[in-house]
């Protein structure tokens, strides 16, 4: 009978269960050993200037909508010209037939700017302006938290045409989506059961396990999820048990903005370029009264999913087996982790300079 070979994470194929979505992913390490004939795309993209007429996101410039933008000078917000959603309007009312449901959905969506200058991206900001940015992050999730249920602060940077000037979206939604509602129910389910949120346990596991952790301070660390489906995927969590952006202190905002920058550091060094990521910040519910509701099972994190996997120019696409199965990835998170923790801290562009 032949001898069972010994399981082996970077060369055995295995699946990894995330207990936040409750899904599965299928890792498939030794398929980092095929050639590569995939999508080559086009070269990255000129110098951006820092100021530009054309550019709906630049201070004083009039956009499409007639509307003009304030003469900024750091941090700026306006509610979206092209919204998804609405504050107010009618209600779908009772549906016809349980397979044909619909729901109310209210909210507001807005664009912030990160600075004034086009040409500046967090990483290449100032760590005092990365500080206003994370302040006007706590400021817009306290306010839209009154109202809405869920304030979702999310970036894309450098992906599906976005505007290259810094900056981020704000959506509010009257009702929870189905992420943060999948996540509610099993960090929920996790704390009845163990009497801790799902999240504090994890950062101290991989505080001991250290493998997957690419960058760390007093406050905060980023990892590789052991489930991430991405392939350079992190989540930044903080060391402590906090429930939303809203409850920081000064010094853990200082320490995350230092921390966002030095990972945002070794992004760019991957494959030396602006790298591309889509990111957004999730934490406890909020909506009328929720102060007094208790959301102790949440946990505050952010997670970077960034498309590219083996160059600058080189996008993981989604295959057949993931639209119509399960989500799969070729790098284990512990390479992945170990990739990007070895990467230098000065960024690649210092190089040129010397
Ligand atoms: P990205 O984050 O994907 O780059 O999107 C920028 C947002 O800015 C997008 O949602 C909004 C778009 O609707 N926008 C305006 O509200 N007004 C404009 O004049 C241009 C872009």
């Amino acid at each position: 009978m032949a001898e069972e070979a010994t399981f082996d994470a970077e060369d055995h194929p295995h699946t990894r269960f995330n207990p936040l979505k409750g899904q599965w992913v299928l890792v498939s390490p030794h398929r980092l050993k095929r050639p590569w004939k995939g999508q080559i795309e086009a070269t990255l993209p000129e110098a951006v200037p820092r100021w530009d007429a054309n550019n709906p996101l630049c201070p004083r410039v009039t956009r499409p909508s007639g509307k003009e933008n304030d003469d900024y000078e750091n941090t700026y917000v306006f509610t979206n010209d092209f919204p998804a959603l609405f504050p107010d309007g009618p209600s779908p009312g009772p549906p016809k037939h349980p397979l044909l449901q619909s729901g109310e959905a209210q909210g507001t969506c807005r664009v912030m700017c990160f600075h004034p200058y086009s040409d500046l991206q967090l990483v290449s900001m100032t760590q005092d302006d990365i500080i206003k940015v994370i302040e006007r992050w706590m400021e817009q999730t306290a306010e839209l938290g009154e109202k809405f249920k869920w304030v979702s602060i999310f970036e894309n940077k450098g992906v599906a045409n976005s505007n290259n000037h810094p900056h981020c979206q704000i959506w509010a939604t009257s009702f929870l989506p189905n992420d943060p509602l999948q996540m509610d129910t099993n960090q929920r389910q996790y704390y009845a059961e163990k009497g801790r949120p799902m999240l504090v346990d994890y950062v101290q596991l991989e505080m001991k396990e250290k493998e997957r952790i690419v960058v760390e301070n007093e406050h905060w660390l980023y990892v590789v999820p052991f489930w991430a489906t991405w392939p350079y995927e992190t989540m930044l969590l903080p060391k402590r048990h906090i429930l939303r952006l809203t409850d920081l202190t000064e010094d853990e905002i200082k320490s995350l903005a230092s921390i966002m920058k030095r990972m945002l550091v070794k992004y760019d060094n991957l494959f030396e370029c602006s790298f591309l990521y889509t990111m957004g910040w999730l934490g406890a519910p909020t909506g009328p009264g929720y102060k007094d509701v208790d959301y102790s099972h949440w946990q505050l994190f952010a997670t970077y999913n960034p498309p590219l996997v083996r160059s600058a120019t080189v996008k993981k696409l989604l295959g057949g087996f993931e639209h119509f199965a399960q989500l799969q990835r070729d790098l284990t998170a512990e390479t992945a982790a170990k990739k990007l923790r070895d990467l230098p801290d000065a960024h690649y562009t210092e190089k040129l300079k010397q």
